[in-house]
């Protein structure tokens, strides 16, 4: 039998009887994309990590329209809905209060949420700056609640495997790490403005909504960054407003590109952008080391090839595919036989186990959980490629 290699995640603890599992009450602020894709997690969670520490309860959801939030309170599941957030931050049945709102809230309603007591989670990017994900990092630190900034690629199976190779000395010295996200959904000049695309709104373009997912996974499988050296540009330089019906400029990177070097020596790329047709979802990394190589690509997210070279015999060496689905990988003895594959949205559901497991057993968040300090660190990296693509030059990356 292959020894069970699990890596960080310390499985859900002592298992309970299931009688005496709790419930634990969860708020939500915004309900469009993400939302659905955390309320699904929150209700798959408990029968995929069963038994959980506790089982989510999904009290209120707040948003705008009335109409919309009230919608979508009755799809996912909510007991109620509201418009106003301050309903959601002082309603004593919630311990968790999960933020899927568009960027520029997410300072805002979850340094509230902290002073009330309340475990967060933040989706990506954390804030609109590094100056407001300090104070995001800041609150949490000082109102001592658990918080996660849903950086959700690090909880994907293969990456966790590619991480604990990298721990475990399997590539040697790192010398590369290499990274592109990719989308072609806004190439079309007729796609209308959107809070995406609005500087005051997002606080950056493809470098945040993207650009940061690949920069958190820099940090977490290849170390910590020193310096940046990028480009930007906004190839659509304004759109059309379908609320105003004028045209308005977009004041926001539509691409981005970066040489990036690692304080362990290692150099790198990152880019960055959503005019790339055919590209759907396509998150690629590869970390080259002195032992070896892997790669991984979001589009076949159960996937990670590796190459070693020592590997025997010698004339069959070459990149191989692990299909990243036993029960011996990361999180897969809660999933589904070898082979059953899980999908983008399952991310989430390791989200939810993480978040609930620290708030009930008052652990500290596994270490491949990205929490506010890796939010602010993805946020001090960004300013510094969009300072670099300002100035032309290299700019260093100091925390
Ligand atoms: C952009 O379309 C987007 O939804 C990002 O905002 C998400 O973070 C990414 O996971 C999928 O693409």
């Amino acid at each position: 039998m292959v020894e069970r290699k699990v890596g960080f995640i310390k499985m859900a603890s002592e298992k309970k009887t299931i009688g005496d599992i709790p419930e634990i009450g969860v708020g939500m602020i915004g309900h469009a994309f993400m939302g659905k894709a955390h309320s699904n997690a929150w209700k798959k969670m408990p029968y995929i990590f069963w038994p959980p520490a506790a089982i989510p309860k999904l009290i209120s959801i707040c948003g705008i329209p009335e109409e919309s939030v009230a919608e979508a309170a009755k799809r996912y599941g909510f007991l109620e809905y509201t418009t106003e957030w301050k309903k959601i931050i002082n309603d004593e049945r919630i311990k968790i209060v999960d933020n899927v709102t568009p960027n520029f809230l997410h300072a805002k309603l979850s340094i509230e949420a902290a002073k009330a007591g309340k475990n967060i989670i933040c989706e990506k990017p954390m804030a609109l700056n590094a100056k407001e994900a300090k104070e995001m990092w800041d609150a949490v630190k000082k109102y001592g609640v658990k918080n996660i900034c849903d950086y959700n690629y690090r909880m994907v199976p293969a990456i966790v495997l590619a991480k604990n190779l990298i721990m475990d000395g399997k590539l040697g010295k790192l010398f590369h790490f290499r990274a592109r996200y990719l989308q072609e959904w806004i190439v079309d000049p007729d796609f209308p403005m959107i809070w995406k695309l609005r500087k005051a709104d997002c606080g950056s373009g493809a470098l945040g909504d993207l650009g940061s997912h690949i920069i958190d996974l820099g940090r977490f499988l290849c170390g910590e960054v020193k310096s940046v050296m990028a480009v930007t540009t906004t190839f659509i330089k304004e759109r059309y407003n379908e609320a105003t019906k004028k045209k308005e400029k977009v004041d926001v990177d539509d691409a981005v590109a970066s040489v990036v070097e690692f304080r362990n020596g290692a150099i790198g790329t990152i880019e960055a952008s959503r005019f790339c047709p055919g590209r759907k979802n396509y998150n690629y990394v590869e970390i080259n080391g002195e032992k070896g190589s892997i790669w991984w690509d979001l589009e076949n997210m159960n996937n990670l090839w590796v190459f070693w070279k020592e590997e025997e015999p010698i004339d069959t060496r070459g990149f191989h595919c692990v299909n990243v689905t036993e029960s011996y990988h990361p999180y897969y003895e809660n999933w589904w036989p070898h082979g059953h594959i899980i999908g983008w949205e399952d991310t989430f559901v390791h989200t939810a186990y993480h978040m609930v497991n620290a708030v009930i057993n008052d652990v500290e968040l596994e270490p491949m959980v990205a929490t506010f300090e890796d939010g602010y660190k993805a946020a001090v990296i960004c300013d510094a490629i969009l300072k670099s693509s300002k100035s032309g030059r290299k700019e260093k990356v100091v925390y």
